[in-house]
């Protein structure tokens, strides 16, 4: 088994084009419920790459068509960079779990399946949003996105999961948090068709409620007001 650094992964994963790359140890998920831990997926696991793709605001913003072909374009990409980082991990030796996003239109009995809430983000294993936020790329915002400092909430992830031992990046500090959501900013809340949003945070079944008919209709998820609203990253 050859040996990799956090730096080769990196530019594998911004060569690939990757607008975002970060890594955590597998350690920094010690306090996550069972489910959410990288060890899960791959046990022996020591770091989660997190590689994200910028959402570009004037492309999402017409019509919901648009926007989730944009969405599925970025899923498709970062599931791309994220396989390629893993052909890398690989080539090495090591072991490589990834973490892509769907692309297309679920079994519609899922989504009807009245247990759906629950079952959907299991089947994912880890939040790669949450990852990312390990990974210091950003917080996660009073919309429950990903904040970070270039692109705002603008962005969508992939992960990578490995046995690889790779130098974790820095966390975002309290105060580089505040800048990044305001604790007086309330776009997002007041943004949502759903009234999802609160300062208590995401009632994620009134967000699905919105969400759910543009599966069908527009064959991916296409509501992203809370992305748009957003002032910060612009
Ligand atoms: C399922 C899902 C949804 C579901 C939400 C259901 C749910 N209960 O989470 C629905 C369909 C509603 C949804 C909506 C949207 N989603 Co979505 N979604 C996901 C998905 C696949 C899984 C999220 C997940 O794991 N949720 C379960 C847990 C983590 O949710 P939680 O409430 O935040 O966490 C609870 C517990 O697990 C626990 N917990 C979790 N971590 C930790 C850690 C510690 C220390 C502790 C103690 C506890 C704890 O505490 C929490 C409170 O109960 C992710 C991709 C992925 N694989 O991660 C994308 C993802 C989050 N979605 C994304 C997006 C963009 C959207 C939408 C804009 C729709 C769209 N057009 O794509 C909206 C935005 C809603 C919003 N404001 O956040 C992006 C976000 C990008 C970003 N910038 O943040 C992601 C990351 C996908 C991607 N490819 O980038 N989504
Ligand atoms: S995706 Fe739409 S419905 Fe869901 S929280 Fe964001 S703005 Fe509200
Ligand atoms: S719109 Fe304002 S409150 Fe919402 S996440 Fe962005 S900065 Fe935070």
């Amino acid at each position: 088994m050859g040996r990799i650094s956090a730096e080769s992964v990196k530019r594998a994963a911004m060569n690939a084009g990757a607008d975002l790359v970060g890594i955590a140890s597998a350690d920094r998920f010690k306090e996550y419920p069972e489910e959410k831990r990288p060890e899960h997926l791959l046990p022996g696991a020591k770091s989660v790459i997190v590689v994200g793709v910028r959402v570009l605001l004037d492309t999402v913003k017409p019509n919901l068509l648009l926007s989730a072909l944009h969405h599925i374009t970025l899923n498709m990409y970062h599931n791309q960079i994220a396989y390629d980082i893993g052909r890398l991990l690989d080539d090495y030796g090591y072991s490589a779990v990834i973490i892509p996003h769907r692309i297309g239109n679920l079994d519609p009995d899922l989504r009807k399946s009245g247990d759906y809430m629950n079952i959907y983000p299991k089947l994912f294993g880890i939040s790669t949003r949450h990852a990312a936020v390990e990974a210091g790329l950003g917080i996660l915002g009073k919309s429950r996105l990903l904040i970070t400092p270039h692109f705002g909430p603008r962005q969508r992830v992939a992960a990578v999961i490995t046995d690889a031992e790779l130098k974790s990046d820095r966390k975002i500090t309290s105060k580089e948090a505040e800048k990044l959501c305001p604790p007086l900013c309330h776009a997002c809340i007041k943004a949502c068709p759903g009234k999802a949003l609160s300062n208590e945070g995401i009632a994620w079944e009134k967000c699905n409620a919105v969400i759910k008919p543009h599966n069908s209709m527009y064959g991916y998820s296409a509501c992203c007001q809370c992305m748009i609203a957003c002032p910060t990253g612009r």
